[in-house]
């Protein structure tokens, strides 16, 4: 039993020149050859063995992990998803979970992966939101993770799709059986404001009924463990939403009679000199990420900065206003992060085609990634991975986008090489978990109000 995708014909893939000076990025995204055939799959017939059970001496391995994508596939397509803690039960889901929870909460909050080798790849992944059968089929075509296949999934496992709790399951077993090559980081929608509207709540209580809200908390629990960023071989800074402020503490000028005295600036709206300033991975290294929703006030930003960001085509940096967290910054900024760190590339996620038909000025997602900035000191990219997103619509008219993933290789992990990939078809047939044509259009803005009624 597998779930049958023909990779080596449907992705599609592209290497932009990186001497291009070009600032707009339309003509910097290559346009795809002829279409791809789509990536179709075959129902899986035969069950495979359920239930799922963690392996008696708590040691997992490479066939237990395959065995449990092909489970979830399976049962994607033959069950319905009121019967799966009959394939996956809580026992076993409480400890994949907690084995899960205790290597995250153990990183730091931004994740240093220097010990690449000169045969190995990074594969760098966007938002998969719940899209289980894109997820295996990226797996499945860019090479599992191995000792020499690095993975850094840039969050935005849940919500939206019908098998957010699947796809992140699978992605967290990984994690367990490679934990210094597979990296998990956080996205905006791994918290519990997101969870709450966007589906993942609603879809793990139909999965599990009665101990749904048990499972529900243990995901939260681990979410809030995942870490925010990563640093690719001293290279490439990757992070769902992208940069962060300043929150800087430091000594005040002296005052008479007071030599000792300092005075805390924070720089949760301005500084001093009425504009925010970017933040250091010293910065980034102490904020306090164990958090259900990241804050949007207070003294504690970082975080929601990371998860919430976007990238804009004017300069500066400044509050997110559309979103109603995190900020917006311009192309000085990265120019200027990446000098300041001596970085070569940025790669974020976090904007769908949804998303970028509101953002004039910026690339459309339909190849599954934009260059958003071309600067003296490197690039800017948004990466997305969900193809054929969101799974749930309520218009007729489809974004047909593709997904993408990246792949860096040594020496110059400088150099992306892009993976464009179309959706599995068909689709198994899934009812959504959240009012999909209710929240359309107000895509991924904060709701503040609902937010501090929720917690
Ligand atoms: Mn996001």
């Amino acid at each position: 039993m597998d779930f049958d995708v023909d990779s080596s014909a449907t992705a599609t893939t592209t290497t932009p020149s990186t001497t291009t000076t070009s600032s707009t990025v339309t003509s910097l995204s290559s346009p795809s050859p002829s279409p791809p055939p789509k990536n179709q799959s075959l129902p899986s017939d035969q069950p495979p063995q359920i239930p799922i059970q963690w392996p008696p001496d708590g040691t997992l391995t490479l066939d237990w992990v395959i065995s449990l994508m092909t489970t979830f596939d399976w049962a994607s397509r033959n069950l319905p998803p009121s019967e799966f803690s009959s394939v996956l039960p809580v026992p076993d889901f409480d400890r994949l979970i907690l084995c899960g929870s205790k290597i995250l909460h153990k990183e730091p909050n931004c994740v240093r992966i220097e010990d690449v080798g000169e045969n190995s790849t990074v594969v760098v992944v966007g938002d998969v939101h719940g899209q289980l059968h894109d997820v295996l089929f990226l797996l499945k075509d860019a090479g599992y993770p191995s000792e020499n296949r690095v993975f850094v999934f840039n969050g935005d496992y849940v919500d939206r799709g019908a098998w957010g709790l699947e796809t992140f399951l699978l992605l967290l077993a990984w994690k367990i059986l490679l934990p210094n090559r597979v990296f998990l980081l956080r996205g905006n929608h791994e918290s519990k404001y997101c969870t709450s509207v966007y589906g993942f709540e609603k879809e793990v209580m139909t999965k599990y009924g009665d101990q749904g809200k048990h499972v529900y908390r243990k995901c939260l629990g681990c979410f809030e463990g995942l870490p925010l960023a990563t640093v690719i071989s001293g290279c490439v800074y990757t992070a769902h939403g992208g940069l962060f402020r300043s929150v800087h503490t430091g000594p005040s000028k002296r005052r008479k009679g007071k030599k000792r005295n300092r005075k805390i600036i924070v720089n949760s709206e301005e500084n001093s000199d009425g504009k925010l300033s970017l933040g250091s991975f010293e910065e980034l290294s102490k904020a306090r990420r164990s958090v259900l929703d990241p804050p949007w006030e207070g003294l504690n930003l970082i975080p929601g900065d990371v998860l919430w960001s976007d990238p804009s085509t004017k300069p500066g940096l400044s509050p997110n206003k559309e979103r109603g967290i995190g900020l917006l910054w311009g192309p000085d900024c990265t120019d200027k992060f990446l000098k300041k760190f001596n970085l070569k590339l940025i790669i974020r996620s976090h904007e769908g085609p949804d998303a970028r038909d509101k953002r004039p000025g910026l690339g459309g997602m339909d190849q599954g990634y934009t260059i958003d900035h071309v600067v003296e000191s490197g690039k800017l990219i948004t990466l997305f991975s969900a193809p054929d997103y969101p799974q749930f619509q309520a218009t007729e008219e489809r974004y047909n986008n593709k997904g993408a993933y990246i792949v860096l290789k040594p020496p110059n992990f400088a150099t992306p090489e892009f993976h464009s990939f179309e959706a599995v078809t068909p689709r198994p047939k899934a009812n959504p978990y959240y009012d999909f044509e209710e929240v359309i259009d107000s895509d991924e803005e904060l709701d503040l109000a609902s937010m501090v009624s929720a917690s």
